[in-house]
């Protein structure tokens, strides 16, 4: 098939599962264009049957706004005609799935029905959605989709909790890919930079937003810290950062902190860490943790929307109330003070992981592409 895939380009998660959704349907054969206004991060080299269309806002005076959505539709306008889609899947719902609702009543004027699926994330309904100066543009978009798909049960339910959806959501977990993308060699020079007496490494990957209490994560990092020698990696950046490291430095525990920044090869940094915290306060699904899952690392995490249903409680990791963060600390020090125990959860971690890969999750989104196609009677090119 012929598909376009709508998605923010940045390191949020859902650029990234849409991106490597992308990537894989490509190795299949299928034909991919990516739409977004900057290269999506995963997508830094060339890749047979992948394009990429950039959306150009021009800088206009007049407009203090400049109308992105406006310009989205018209690519997508363009991109379905002369590149001939079948169809569009579009990540996030705003703008992205008002946008392609646009394109598509432009393209009926000219004789062309190409239906669009829209795949919710997370904050653009928990959070976003939740302001109600966005409520009916999404209420009508995500009705007006051919197909709607949340990442977890738990964001299926807030979509239905708060927008009067009246069609069917269908949950398709978020994914990894593990063939073709195994982890790099435990690379033993990082981690004898980062902790050179053996200490124990935690590790943290956000965009510090406040919705991650990254707060609570040196909170965690102070208390094991009090107990044994640890580490804490940070990666990513964002409004919160400094949060972090003024606790560090208020609380003496500096020089143990390692802040990395938006670093590309989060496998290769989260492979030499023991553990990975979540503590957020709202994470539809936490693809966060599961890319440490998948490199072999337990995940103590809040037990917050879609978590439960990536991080099993006592077997990948351990689930703690929003806020705990005793229990947190104590579930993270129950592991490093059982090595044994640790290293089973490594493993069950992973295997864990291995739920979500792209292989099994691939073959659903296949099956609802045709679906939605076959329901429009759409000619596939
Ligand atoms: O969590 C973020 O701040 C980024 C956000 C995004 O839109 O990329 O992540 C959301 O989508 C991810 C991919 O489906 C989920 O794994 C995250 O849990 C979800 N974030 C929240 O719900 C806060």
């Amino acid at each position: 098939m012929n598909i376009g895939i709508v998605c923010y380009p940045t390191f949020g998660g859902s650029g990234v599962v849409a991106t490597e959704l992308g990537k894989a349907l490509a190795a299949k054969g299928h034909q991919i264009h990516f739409i977004s206004y900057r290269q999506p991060v995963r997508l830094d080299s060339f890749h047979e049957n992948i394009w990429y269309h950039e959306v150009n806002v021009s800088d206009y005076p007049l407009f203090d706004y400049q109308p992105y959505e406006l310009v989205l539709a018209s690519k997508l306008v363009d991109v379905v005609k002369y590149e001939q889609l079948d169809l569009l899947h579009v990540h996030y719902a705003i703008p992205h799935a008002s946008a392609a609702y646009m394109a598509q009543q432009i393209l009926k004027t000219e004789g062309i029905d190409i239906p669009f699926i829209t795949t919710l994330h997370g904050t653009d309904i928990t959070l976003v959605g939740k302001d109600s100066s966005f409520e009916p543009v999404i209420t009508f978009a995500i009705n007006q989709s051919n197909a709607v798909t949340a990442v977890s049960e738990s964001l299926k339910k807030d979509t239905l909790d708060h927008f009067k959806v009246n069609r069917s959501i269908e949950v398709i977990p978020n994914s990894i890919c593990f063939e073709g993308c195994e982890a790099p060699e435990l690379d033993l020079e990082l981690q004898k930079s980062i902790a050179p007496n053996g200490e124990k490494i935690l590790a943290h990957v956000s965009n510090f937003r406040p919705v991650k209490r990254v707060c609570d994560v040196v909170k965690i990092f102070a208390k094991v810290r009090a107990e044994m020698p640890c580490k804490l990696l940070l990666i990513g950046d964002g409004p919160d950062r400094h949060v972090a490291e003024t606790f560090c430095r208020e609380h003496g525990i500096s020089d143990d902190l390692i802040v990395l920044g938006k670093v590309k090869d989060t496998q290769r940094v989260l492979g030499i860490a023991d553990l990975f915290l979540l503590p957020s306060e709202s994470e539809s699904f936490g693809l966060a943790a599961l890319e440490a899952m998948a490199a072999g690392v337990p995940v103590i995490s809040s037990n917050t929307g879609g978590i439960p249903e990536v991080n099993e409680d006592g077997f990948s990791g351990y689930l703690s109330n929003v806020g705990d963060v005793e229990s947190m600390a104590n579930n993270a020090l129950s592991l490093f003070q059982n090595e044994e125990k640790l290293n089973q959860f490594k493993e069950q971690a992973f295997g864990q992981a291995k739920k979500f890969d792209i292989l099994n999750i691939l073959p659903i989104y296949e099956k609802l592409y045709k679906r939605v196609v076959e329901m429009k009677g759409v000619k596939l090119f």
